[in-house]
């Protein structure tokens, strides 16, 4: 599933993000790899460094591994690499993984900005840039306590462990979770960033724990597939969905009331500030970081200004 849609969106990205290179003569060479291909949030990133890489003059190719899995990210960071580029921007799908490929990527003379995610000691970075993950991990759990004032059984739906994004959500979530008596925490599953796994797996925890009232989904395709799971299940009146991002498919479990709330990030910020600290770093100038981005709830109540607003392109 994961496949099929990132093979639809990035071509729908080419209409939109002129997705691959965009030259303006003589700038810099500075490559951008994706978390995954396909995925809106990283799609919607590309976006913002497109546009901004054309205010600038400089060249950025965008590409990204058919799933968000190290064995298959670092192949292309090695190839990036070999290539030398000025700079490259990443999102790297393990914090313990993708160390030593980026840091000899930058021994090999790039500058290299982590967009999203990082890794372990990443002291070989030029610059970071990410949302408040914790932030929304917390966030997300005052939207399931508000939905369920008297409390419950809730449990996160993830994607796989070792991913810095989403450990820190599930850091934010447990805090307050645990924190609050009223709610019993079930824990985290993972679902290896493939909805049809998140829909398996929320499907034999309500038949464990039929009474589960909250489940925070912690990100586009845990979400897509926790609604969907739910939904087959009957229990959308009972079980309160809080996802994180806000691609296309998660706006509709939103409208349809699947989902009762998203945590948005803002991912064409993180992709212009990303490429600013680059090429502030190859100019020699003042580099920022590490630089934090905000997140937004979106609701119902929401969703025709907040919804509009920070919805993730898809092309
Ligand atoms: O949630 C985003 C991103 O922040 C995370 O690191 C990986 O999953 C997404 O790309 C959404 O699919």
């Amino acid at each position: 599933a994961v496949l099929t849609a990132a093979a639809a969106t990035s071509v729908l990205a080419l209409t939109a993000c002129s997705n691959g290179t965009t030259s303006s003569g003589s700038g810099y060479k500075i490559s951008f790899i994706q978390g995954v291909a396909g995925d809106e949030f990283y799609v919607t990133m590309q976006c913002g460094i497109q546009s901004e890489a054309k205010k600038l003059g400089v060249t950025v190719n965008t590409q990204g591994p058919a799933k968000f899995d190290p064995t298959l990210q670092k192949p292309i960071v090695d190839s990036v690499s070999a290539s030398r580029p000025n700079a490259i921007l990443i999102a790297p799908t393990d914090t313990t993984a993708m160390r030593a490929p980026l840091q000899a990527a930058a021994s090999a003379g790039a500058k290299v900005v982590l967009v999203d995610t990082t890794v372990d000691n990443p002291s070989f970075a030029t610059a970071q840039v990410s949302s408040d993950n914790v932030g929304g991990g917390t966030a997300a759990f005052q939207a399931i306590k508000t939905l369920n004032p008297h409390g419950g059984k809730v449990l996160v739906m993830s994607t796989d462990p070792g991913i810095s994004t989403t450990d820190a959500r599930i850091a934010g979530f447990e805090k307050a979770v645990k924190a609050d008596p009223s709610f019993t925490y079930l824990g985290v599953q993972y679902s290896h960033d493939d909805p049809a796994t998140a829909a398996k797996l929320i499907t034999a925890a309500l038949a464990k724990d039929p009474d589960i009232v909250g489940v925070f989904a912690a990100n586009t395709f845990a979400a897509e597939g926790t609604g969907t799971g739910v939904r087959q299940a009957g229990k959308q009146n009972q079980v309160k969905v809080i996802g994180f991002d806000a691609g296309p498919d998660q706006m509709a479990l939103l409208k349809a009331g699947t989902v009762q709330a998203l945590i948005a990030q803002d991912p064409y910020s993180i992709g212009i500030q990303g490429l600013d600290q680059a090429v502030n770093a190859l100019k020699g100038q003042k580099v920022t970081t590490p630089i934090q981005t905000g997140f937004h709830v979106i609701t119902a109540a929401n969703l025709a200004t907040d919804g509009a607003k920070y919805a993730y392109k898809s092309s």
